[in-house]
């Protein structure tokens, strides 16, 4: 197992859009074990596959207090979405800041299991919050893109302000 290192905004790697995943072998489990790893060292409730360099349609999250709910999915697809849920939100890519995003509600969404075997599910509150912002990455989106432009510059100077700080 390996710790993973985790792209910070405003890297532009953050900004590429993940390919589908075609082969599932045994490297591409050892990534996911990687994944998880990373993510809870960090510690944090989901990691794409893009905030560690690799840009294949590929996310982990655990939303559980006792790591009792990994989830991964593989070239995840979204069928449905309802409803509208505003959340206060964090990303391991801007570390120190959260802000309220305006989200689905409810998704439905299709994927792959590390086997390759399809898979859906519908999902609400937190962890539809969760599966759209991991989602969002490897899209090459963060959260911050669904701010104003406003409130994402004051948010920015914040992030800059903490790494002066902590340099
Ligand atoms: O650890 C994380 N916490 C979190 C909190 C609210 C909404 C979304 C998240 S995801 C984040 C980990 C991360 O950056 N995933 O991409
Ligand atoms: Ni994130």
């Amino acid at each position: 197992m390996a710790l993973l290192t985790i792209l910070e905004f405003p890297d532009p790697r953050l900004r590429t859009k993940a390919q589908p995943v075609t082969v599932f072998d045994a490297q591409l489990k050892q990534l996911v074990a990687d994944m998880f790893e990373t993510m809870y060292a960090a510690p944090g409730v989901g990691l794409a596959a893009t905030q560690v360099n690799v840009h294949q349609q590929l996310l982990v999250m655990d939303m559980s207090e006792d790591k009792s709910d990994a989830r991964v999915l593989i070239n995840p697809r979204l069928l449905e979405k309802s409803g509208e849920q505003i959340f206060q939100e964090g990303c391991l890519s801007f570390p120190g800041i959260y802000a309220d995003v305006e989200r689905a509600l409810r998704v439905k969404v299709a994927a792959q299991d590390v086997d390759g075997k399809h898979i859906e599910f519908e999902v609400e509150g937190p962890l539809a919050v969760c599966v759209q912002h991991e989602m969002d990455h490897l899209a090459g989106k963060v959260f911050v893109d669904h701010l104003s432009s406003l409130k994402r510059s004051l948010l920015l100077k914040k992030l800059d302000k903490k790494r002066k700080q902590s340099a």
